[in-house]
């Protein structure tokens, strides 16, 4: 297949281009590289070394003989431009990976807000406007995420996308339908992914798009089979307390001889996949489309379901590292349940990577090895929810002050 890879230079965008270039197919990244200059912006850099998107392509070529090819387009701004390269490559197949994915970032001020709506939801409706336009019957593969659903408890599992409701009628029936899970974002980030979903049920519906929409949970990781294959090749490893996620972040921190940053009880239960699981569901829904005319598909790609305080434990208990009780940054529940359905991924041949396969180890490894090229002032997360907890958020874990950001 001719694929475009609407942010391929990303964290899972880098990977997924490898492993479809290795598979055969003939990869096209369409990047604006916004998340290289976010690092400029909040003075971080990727834990690990990144060489440019061009170097990276040309190692690439070195290694395996296949072309990765790369066009500098931004789509959210960039609409012409996007729809004249789509005219002229005709891809089978899209991924649409070019967001601003961090909540905390979204969060951090009215700029960060506007920025983060303006760019998500203009890059994703630019795309599908482009499509109907262009009569592109290409199938579109969107990275969702879990947080549309909200982590609250109710005791029920987490369906895959679509709820069956009964509905009574005036004469005393009950009519059923599926309905798309009530939306429930806890920061500006994930609201856009759930407008991104009522974008697509709109043109799905009214243009017969065939989108597959991935609602992933936090991937945990950074080496895929390909990622390995070259110290060039490696692929972006956030640490900040902006884009680096829970896990990953325990896991640097313990490399670094860094107290543990729990928010809050440590309570809050999320969904967890690890980035190679993640680059092999994105190609099981390539194989998989939707025909024309149907709704929209949703998988849950995520393969286990974690606490927070749980992985600090399991983190100090294998490192020896301390954790920090914090005050929480964010407005989220100190606690919750979290039950998810994922049949329809382990129906098509996923086999789960999990926490109990010795890959711990190896991140710390790697954190261990780039240790040098840590801020340890940037590993606090500042970005406050709502200007009363920002008050509250005064001390890094090592005791000193914290400007709050916003
Ligand atoms: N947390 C800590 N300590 C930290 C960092 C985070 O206790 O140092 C807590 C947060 O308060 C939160 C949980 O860990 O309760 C998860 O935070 P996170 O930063 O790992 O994940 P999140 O903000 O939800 O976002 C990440 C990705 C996003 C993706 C989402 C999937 O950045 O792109 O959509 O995970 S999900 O969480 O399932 O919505």
């Amino acid at each position: 297949m001719k694929i475009a890879v609407l942010g391929g230079d990303g964290f899972v965008g880098w990977p997924t281009s490898l492993h479809l270039s290795d598979a055969g197919h003939e990869i096209h990244i369409l990047d604006n590289l916004s998340r290289r200059w976010i690092d400029t912006e909040l003075g971080v850099q990727s834990l690990t070394p990144m060489d440019s998107i061009q170097e990276r392509t040309r190692i690439w070529h070195a290694e395996t003989g296949r072309r990765i090819h790369f066009h500098l387009i931004d789509l959210a701004k960039d609409y012409e431009l996007l729809k004249g390269w789509l005219a002229k490559h005709r891809p089978d197949a899209i991924i649409h990976f070019a967001e601003q994915r961090a909540a905390p970032y979204s969060m951090k001020s009215d700029r960060h807000k506007n920025y983060t709506v303006n760019n998500n939801v203009n890059a994703t409706h630019n795309l599908l406007n482009a499509l109907v336009e262009l009569e592109l019957d290409a199938h579109l593969v969107h990275l969702g995420t879990m947080g549309v659903y909200g982590y609250s408890t109710v005791g029920a599992a987490i369906p895959e996308g679509y709820l069956p409701v009964g509905i009574e009628t005036p004469d005393g029936r009950t009519v059923s339908q599926d309905i798309l899970y009530p939306a429930n974002p806890g920061s500006i980030y994930h609201m856009t992914k759930c407008l991104d979903q009522l974008l697509f049920q709109f043109y799905a519906k009214n243009d017969g798009l065939r989108i597959t929409d991935l609602h992933q949970g936090i991937v945990w990781g950074t080496h895929t089979e390909q990622t390995r294959r070259h110290t060039q090749l490696i692929n972006r490893f956030d640490y900040d307390g902006d884009y680096g996620t829970v896990l990953n972040r325990f896991l640097i921190q313990a490399a670094i001889g860094y107290p543990l940053t729990v928010h809050g009880t440590g309570g809050q239960t999320r969904a967890f996949i690890h980035i190679q699981d993640s680059v092999r569901c994105i190609e099981i829904a390539l194989n998989n489309p939707p025909e024309r005319g149907s709704r929209v598909e949703i998988f849950n790609q995520m393969t286990e379901t974690h606490r927070v305080r749980d992985l600090a434990e399991l983190v100090a208990k294998m490192t020896g590292a301390k954790i920090a009780w914090l005050p929480n940054p964010r407005k989220e529940a100190p606690e919750n349940e979290l039950i998810v359905k994922n049949e329809k991924f382990l129906g098509l041949g996923l086999a789960p990577t999990t926490l109990g396969e010795g890959l711990l180890g190896e991140i710390v490894d790697v954190a261990k090895k780039y240790a040098y090229r840590v801020d340890r002032s940037r590993v606090p997360a500042v970005s406050a929810w709502t200007r009363d907890i920002a008050a509250k958020v005064e001390h890094d874990p090592e005791g000193k002050r914290l400007k709050s950001v916003s």
